[in-house]
């Protein structure tokens, strides 16, 4: 039973669409959470204008049937309602008329930081444009969406999934950023409570609950690192200091600090899982850096064009559904079913197996 999210879309295209598969036939998908989890990650200090001109709202298209799910390929669809002013410049099919009169010229000045420059080489591109388009974070949408999704299915087991901004001073460092017209970046933190010992395994790489998480995270747009639990601090301590004892009260089996983040050999140990994402200042400045025309080859500054100056707060919510996504799939690894009440129904029996409450 395999749970997975396809995304599509560029950040002006008409929509961003996702395809989940491997939900049970049976959860109620609420389609005011999911809007909610939109407006949530639109909002945030130091975003661009851009998010005044969208208003994100999900649509189904399949795999849903009178607000349940029908167990069969969900299909999620996030409009661009800012494509209405890009219908020439991202028409998926030619459009007629001059680039230049329609105020879209190719690009080819690439930012260093976002994927302007590799994508232009890798895929031979004359128009940096066909490479930013969905390399832009504007698809964490619909992730999100997808994420909201299996924050449903989560909750049907008990487990809750939350994420925070952790920098301190965040407002005042964008205040600071837009004065100088810079960027920065942040931490976030997401944790699940409610995870019961036995998800993901130690047996190989493709099991694990730390490195599919870790993965889940890195693959977030302008995401540079990501620790789980105590993560580089642990290399600092000594073993006494740094492994969590075990312990029963009247919870079952559990431990007395947390510093493994709920994770042990790539395995939930019933205790909250705790991760860490580290986002990079972003990219596009409004002072820009040095780079290369890549039409004559000449020095020349970065492209400038309407951006963020930070989006820590929508990275809180993105990571947020990027956990609950990985751990909804590592819950339908272990608990199946083909109805929703086949997958409670094997939960509930495993929670009866061991000697764990949750807290
Ligand atoms: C982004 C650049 C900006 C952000 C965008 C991500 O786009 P625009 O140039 O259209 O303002 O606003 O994020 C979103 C649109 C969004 O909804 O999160 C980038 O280069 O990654």
């Amino acid at each position: 039973m395999s749970l997975t999210l396809m995304t599509a879309g560029e950040s002006h295209g008409p929509a961003l669409v996702a395809i989940v598969t491997g939900l049970p036939a049976g959860l109620v998908v609420d389609r005011e959470a999911i809007d909610a989890d939109l407006r949530r990650r639109q909002e945030g200090y130091g975003r661009s204008p851009r998010q005044k001109l969208e208003s994100d709202r999900v649509e189904v298209l399949a795999g849903l049937r009178h607000g349940r799910t029908l167990g069969t390929p969900l299909a999620l669809v996030v409009r661009n309602r800012d494509h209405a002013n890009w219908e020439w410049g991202m028409n998926p099919w030619p459009p007629e008329g001059d680039p230049e009169a329609k105020g879209t010229k190719p690009v080819t000045l690439p930012r260093p930081g976002h994927a302007d420059l590799a994508g232009a080489l890798k895929f031979g591109l004359a128009d940096v444009r066909d490479a930013l388009e969905r390399a832009s974070a504007r698809q964490t949408a619909v992730a999100v969406a997808g994420g909201s999704v299996a924050k449903a299915l989560l909750r049907e087991v008990g487990i809750e999934v939350s994420g925070q901004v952790v920098t301190e001073d965040l407002e005042e460092r964008i205040d600071a950023a837009r004065a100088d017209r810079d960027t920065v970046g942040g931490v976030v933190e997401v944790r699940a409570a409610g995870v019961p010992p036995g998800l993901g395994s130690y047996a190989t790489k493709d099991e694990r609950l730390d490195a599919r998480l870790a993965a889940a995270l890195m693959g977030i747009q302008a995401v540079k690192g990501v620790e789980i639990g105590e993560g580089f601090a642990l290399a600092g301590k000594r073993g006494s200091e740094a492994h969590d004892e075990i312990m029963r009260d009247e919870h079952g089996l559990h431990r007395t600090t947390n510093r493994a983040g709920g994770i042990e050999a790539g395995v939930s140990n019933g205790e909250e899982i705790v991760v860490r994402a580290a986002m990079k200042p972003l990219p596009t400045l409004m002072r820009p850096l040095q780079s290369v025309d890549l039409e004559t080859g000449e020095p020349a500054e970065a492209l400038v064009e309407r951006s963020d100056v930070a989006a820590v707060e929508a990275l809180a919510v993105v990571a947020e559904a990027a956990v609950a996504f990985e751990l909804a799939r590592a819950a339908r690894e272990k608990f199946g079913g083909d109805s929703l009440a086949d997958f409670v129904a094997a939960h509930r029996a495993y929670l009866e197996r061991i000697d764990w409450i949750p807290r």
